[in-house]
């Protein structure tokens, strides 16, 4: 597992440092602290871009932040989402049915769960490397299709590739876009079927996850289309109820312009 972990206490890391790690397509974990934290997440749009904006958002009043909380506190209308049930979510991609993907992640924890709640982390390199293994080139083009999957979320249906090839010059690389997630409903084409099957299959193998239970105070940084992250199932108690928020940040900024999204690509030349 080709993931680096880096845990530096935010007294002696510099957010240029954050975005060193992430050009060099790590998973950034730095004890940030939870005083201020609204603050610190928003500071870090000047070297990780923009924030993305989500229309759950308003929970911490900034465009780009949303509460992942199961409690009644938080989200009372009781419409099931992905941001408040403690159900498990399964390695996925953030952003595929908005108009503006996030490029950059973060997640921090404010409190974590009585039981269980560990994030899941799925390099999608290593996805790319078991699909070469085991299929041809004839059956993996079909993946990068702008319509290789449609996808279902409410009354809302989109059309989206599975993987994405970036042009650097010579250099190619490749990034997913579309990963499984319990709460839209995915339809691959029908050239898509096995091969999207096998990487449902494969994220979900614990063996081909790293899993980490992160503090109260740590966020972690990575990029959206090169590791998909996940959480297991969870269990509150009164002491501790899970709150996690997510970050969203669109990459666009001087420090990251030499970002190379995606992994690199090889073996087979698509047109
Ligand atoms: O609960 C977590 O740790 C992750 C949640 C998540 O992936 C999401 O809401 O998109
Ligand atoms: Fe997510």
């Amino acid at each position: 597992m080709d993931i680096n972990f880096v845990r530096r206490n935010i007294v002696d890391i510099q957010a240029l440092e954050i975005v060193q790690h992430i050009n060099n397509h790590s998973l950034v974990i730095v004890d940030i602290g939870n005083d201020n934290i609204e603050n610190k997440l928003s500071i870090l749009q000047e070297q990780l871009g923009s924030y993305v904006y989500h229309k759950h958002s308003g929970k911490h009043h900034r465009d780009g932040l949303v509460a992942i909380s199961a409690s009644p506190e938080l989200y009372k209308d009781k419409v099931l989402r992905p941001q408040n049930t403690s159900r498990i979510q399964n390695p996925h991609t953030d952003g595929a049915t908005e108009n503006i993907e996030p490029i950059i992640l973060g997640l921090h924890c404010l409190e974590r769960a009585e039981q269980g709640g560990e994030s899941i982390f799925v390099p999608v390199s290593s996805i790319v490397d078991a699909l070469w293994n085991n299929f041809s080139e004839s059956e993996l083009s079909p993946l990068f299709a702008p319509d290789a999957c449609c996808i279902k979320r409410g009354d809302r249906v989109f059309k989206r590739p599975v993987f994405s090839l970036h042009h650097y010059g010579e250099e190619v690389y490749i990034t997913m876009t579309q990963g499984y997630h319990e709460f839209t409903h995915v339809i691959p084409s029908e050239e898509c079927t096995t091969t999207y099957e096998y990487i449902i299959e494969f994220v979900r193998d614990v063996r081909n996850q790293t899993r980490l239970a992160l503090m109260p105070g740590q966020s972690a940084f990575f990029i959206n289309n090169e590791l998909m992250h996940g959480r297991l199932e969870w269990i509150d108690s009164p002491q501790r109820t899970r709150h996690f928020i997510r970050a969203w940040y669109d990459g666009n900024s001087p420090s990251l312009k030499d970002l190379k999204l995606g992994v690199p690509f090889k073996r087979i030349s698509l047109d």
